[in-house]
């Protein structure tokens, strides 16, 4: 399909370099993997994968001419090696255009399709001279690179080794996880600022492993995305989620999260439906969460699938707003229902005049555009009675609770009530407070 040689070729060639390799004669090897290769065959179908893998290796060997070995590994994975390299500076300098050059959108029968190329580095003698040691080494620095982000170009580094068993590790576990449903969401309350109510709950992931321990969202969501679990794992998380919410007051609603990633898949807004049909959930009581950077992708599909979604009535929540790099035209070409004011501004509130600048511009906008706010990360009362002052609708941390289990929620509800009837009105001590910092 790509008219490479394969995995054997290139072991034989390699063979051959590294026989001559010296510490005056370096020798190369680069392992390049594509990243958003996977979703190329969900979004495209398979023909579209193959082409694309077909117009990457044209690029490459058009780059490449004849300074080195090119070769197709595996699936969407190729290695390259340099025989005889001046310095590290030429396998950096090839790096640099090969990712270069995978930046174009590759055109498939169903539109552009974006793809990124990260790419892992070992030097012979330097970093060995055995070829398998070496391959390995090769794509354990690509697996550091892939983990990085889009389009790394990482050398390997002796420490390399142990992050990356950790890694197989994860992604292993992760497996079995998925497969036996055992990752859960917990929730974290979302208050009303005008009542001081808990009105909501946003589902959070977690994942307690018997031998790994607890492992954030953070980490095995992005893991998720790579190996494509993330599909059965959203699905899972949600289903649960709208189950334990069917248990909670009639007027709470369900913040669930949704990364960039999963936007890139056309079906998205048809499962979320159907787990909200099955479940018997409203979808007037479902906000989706949503950051700045799935607005930037240019394929639109995820306009289509928020388009779909808010047309049953789900609400749609921009999260983490002022840390992503979204043009105000770009979002506001979306419609939104909620802005989420980032942590990084709430924890700021008292010790930066940027900060309450950049807040208070947040919530005038926000109030232009007729959207509710949200502020994540309060975490103590001057906080909460400044973003109340300036009019920001609900709040969001540990001054409230942090994310627990279903099982406690209620407990939670029941503490609120009794707080409420015991300490006098919540809100009445709350609108005091703003009173005074307003007077
Ligand atoms: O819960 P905190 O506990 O550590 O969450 C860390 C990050 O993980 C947040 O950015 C949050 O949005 C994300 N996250 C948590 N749960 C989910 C989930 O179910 N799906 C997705 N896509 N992201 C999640
Ligand atoms: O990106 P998103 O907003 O979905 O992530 C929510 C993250 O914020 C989770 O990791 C959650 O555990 C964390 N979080 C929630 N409340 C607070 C808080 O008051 N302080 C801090 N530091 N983190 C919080
Ligand atoms: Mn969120």
């Amino acid at each position: 399909m790509t008219g490479l040689p394969n995995r054997r070729l290139f072991d034989e060639e390699l063979d051959l370099c590294l026989g001559l390799a010296t510490d005056t004669h370096q020798v190369a090897i680069l392992m390049l993997g594509l990243d958003g290769f996977k979703r190329i065959k969900d979004t495209h179908g398979h023909a579209a994968e193959d082409k694309a893998l077909g117009e990457f290796a044209k690029r490459l060997t058009d780059i490449l001419r004849k300074d080195g070995v090119l070769a197709r590994i595996g699936g969407d994975e190729f290695g390259i090696v340099l025989p005889n390299i001046s310095s590290l500076e030429d396998p950096a300098n090839l790096a640099r255009r090969i990712v270069a050059s995978a930046a174009d959108t590759f055109a498939t029968e169903t539109g552009a399709a974006e793809l990124g190329v990260g790419i892992g580095i070992a030097i012979a003698p330097l970093d060995g001279v055995n070829p398998h040691e070496l391959v390995r080494r090769a794509e354990r620095a690509l697996y550091r690179a892939q983990g990085d982000g889009r389009s790394r170009v990482r050398f390997f580094e002796p420490d390399m080794d142990v992050h990356v068993e950790r890694r197989v590790q994860i992604e292993r576990e992760l497996r079995s996880a998925v497969a036996a449903d055992i990752i859960e969401p917990h929730y974290q309350p979302l208050v009303s600022l005008e009542s001081n109510r808990i009105i909501g709950f946003e589902a959070l992931a977690r994942w307690e492993n018997r031998t790994l321990g607890n492992i954030p969202p953070d980490v095995f969501i992005p893991i998720a995305e790579e190996t494509g679990l993330i599909k059965a794992l959203g699905d899972q998380l949600l289903r649960r989620a709208c189950l334990d919410a069917n248990a909670w007051p009639e007027t709470f609603s369900l913040a669930f999260n949704i990364s960039p990633v999963q936007l890139r898949d056309s079906a998205l807004g048809e499962r979320i439906l159907s787990a909200l049909a099955q479940t018997g959930f409203s979808p007037r009581r479902l906000e989706i969460e949503i950051t700045e950077s799935a607005f930037v992708e240019k394929t639109g599909v995820a306009k289509a699938v928020i388009d779909e979604l808010r047309q049953a009535g789900v609400r749609i929540a921009l999260d983490d707003f002022g840390t992503g790099y979204a043009t105000l035209s770009q979002l506001l070409s979306f419609r939104l229902d909620k802005i989420k004011i980032d942590r990084s501004f709430v924890s700021h509130l008292d010790d930066s005049t940027d900060s309450r600048v950049i807040v208070r511009a947040i919530l005038g906008l926000a109030k232009g555009f007729g959207l509710t706010t949200t502020a994540e990360g309060i975490e103590d009362e001057s906080q909460l009675i400044y973003l109340a002052a300036n009019g920001c609708t609900e709040g969001q941390g540990y001054l409230f609770s942090g994310a627990v289990p279903a099982a406690r929620i209620p407990a939670l509800l029941n503490r609120e009530a009794g707080r409420r009837a015991i300490t006098d009105d919540g809100a009445r001590s709350l609108h005091a407070g703003v009173d005074a910092l307003s007077s």
